[in-house]
């Protein structure tokens, strides 16, 4: 592959814009060498400046469910642009997305829509403060919340990539009232409520951890924390941007059966634009302004264009029977196939997969935590990488972050990603 033309737009871009990029993860700075410029998108593909084609599981790190540029969100996007862009007035829209996500999400009455899955995690840990009336938080060491400061705390993603999961700029007061837990520990838990009893406002996770690798929740650990937060006093609040309408229309809530008391989503409630959104019942979400006292705001949420995006995605995601047997199918065809190609090459590896998110962790032992997930061998994941990118396969830049398998994936582009995989093992 050429990568002359995304070369000389990274060298550009570096000059004008920090690192180049406008988020991290993006810099190809954990697996080194250039970023590849994106030009346009569609189905399962994603095409760079080069005109290079790539078969996508990043799809804009996990939106795109249904593949790029999916004819009723595009259209709806063209259509609700002619009626203008932005009013910072409330619209019918929002309630129609409202009402169908109410309607496919357990537990939740109201949803208040945001711009991104940061500002959604963040305003639901300050209406837990809120209702609870207590500071402390508990977050789970390698998820990531997005970048607002409560959550720069041993944070996965892209700020375990760059080595800095405890962000300089977040204040010590703030990070003092994070407190950090070992994912699939329940003791772990259990012993930071008691040492903090009475005041802790909230548990935050994601539910299936995607952001140091895929990290599948053991059994019992949903449901263990559930009742800690039931009898303590704490809100249990699943981050779902990531698994929201991807595991199933309920999510994880609907895939393991345990009800969050806050959800939260990201982008794939705005068919990939930006939109996020926390949701839950009445008597939590009632303590938002302009009904509580809990302030929260924003001009742009809401927007007619993200809105309609999203409507017409999770029209499409509620009305589809089959579609999380063809997700889950097409990526056990995927683990499976990977699998049986690494085991022949007797590469050490373990593959964690729940519904359509997938991952492959260099290591003899299981990953079931972030201190796991850190020790792999990341420097097959590197060959691992660059390899498939060279085959016209793109994987996320960084060992910390989960496969997006999208329903526009064809047989063939299956197989073709097992081609890449081949082709890695014969470089190592
Ligand atoms: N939301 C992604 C977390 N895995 C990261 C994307 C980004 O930081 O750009």
């Amino acid at each position: 592959m050429l990568y002359k033309r995304s070369s000389e737009l990274f060298k550009t871009a570096q000059e004008v814009i920090p690192g180049g990029v406008n988020s991290p993860v993006r810099a190809f700075k954990a697996v080194g060498g250039t970023p590849i410029f994106a030009k346009s998108a569609k189905g399962p593909y994603v095409y760079d400046e080069d005109d290079n084609r790539y078969i996508d599981y990043i799809n804009s790190w996990g939106p795109m469910i249904l593949g790029h540029a999916y004819p009723p969100v595009v259209d709806a996007v063209i259509d609700r642009t002619k009626l203008g862009t932005s009013y910072g007035m409330p619209t019918e829209l929002e309630t129609q997305i409202a009402e169908l996500a109410v309607s496919m999400v357990p537990g939740i009455d109201k949803i208040r829509f945001v711009n991104s899955g940061t500002e959604a995690c963040m305003s639901a840990i300050r209406l837990a403060r809120g209702y609870t009336g207590k500071d402390k938080i508990i977050k789970f060491e390698g998820c990531y919340h997005g970048h607002s400061d409560s959550f720069l705390i041993q944070a996965g993603s892209g700020a375990v990539t760059f080595g800095s999961p405890n962000s300089p700029g977040v204040t010590q007061g703030t990070a003092k009232d994070t407190l950090l837990a070992v994912y699939n520990d329940l003791d772990h838990v259990k012993s930071i409520v008691e040492q903090n009893s009475g005041e802790i406002a909230a548990i935050i996770l994601e539910p299936v951890a995607g952001n140091m690798g895929c990290i599948p929740p053991n059994d019992g650990f949903l449901n263990g924390l559930r009742d800690i937060c039931t009898n303590n006093d704490i809100l249990l609040i699943f981050d779902e941007v990531m698994t929201g309408f991807r595991l199933a229309k309920g999510g994880a809530q609907e895939l393991f059966g345990v009800t969050a008391d806050l959800v939260c989503f990201g982008k794939v409630i705005g068919g990939g634009l930006p939109v996020g959104a926390f949701a839950g019942p009445n008597k939590i979400m009632n303590y938002l302004a302009p009904e509580g006292p809990v302030y929260q705001a924003g001009t742009l949420s809401g927007n007619p264009l993200a809105m309609s995006a999203g409507l017409a995605m999770l029209y499409s995601i509620n009305n589809d029977a089959e579609l999380f047997t063809r997700l889950n199918d097409k990526t056990s065809f995927l683990n499976k196939g990977i699998s049986e190609i690494l085991e022949k090459a007797g590469v050490e590896f373990i593959t964690n997969q729940v519904g359509s998110m997938l991952s492959v962790h260099f290591t003899n032992t299981e990953v079931t935590n972030f201190t796991q997930a850190s020790s792999c061998n990341m420097e097959h994941f590197n060959k691992l990488f660059h390899c498939m990118l060279d085959c016209g396969i793109y994987i996320a830049p960084s060992a910390y972050e989960s496969w997006f398998i999208s329903d526009a994936l064809s047989q063939s582009d299956l197989e073709e990603t097992l081609d890449g995989v081949r082709a890695f093992t014969k470089l190592i």
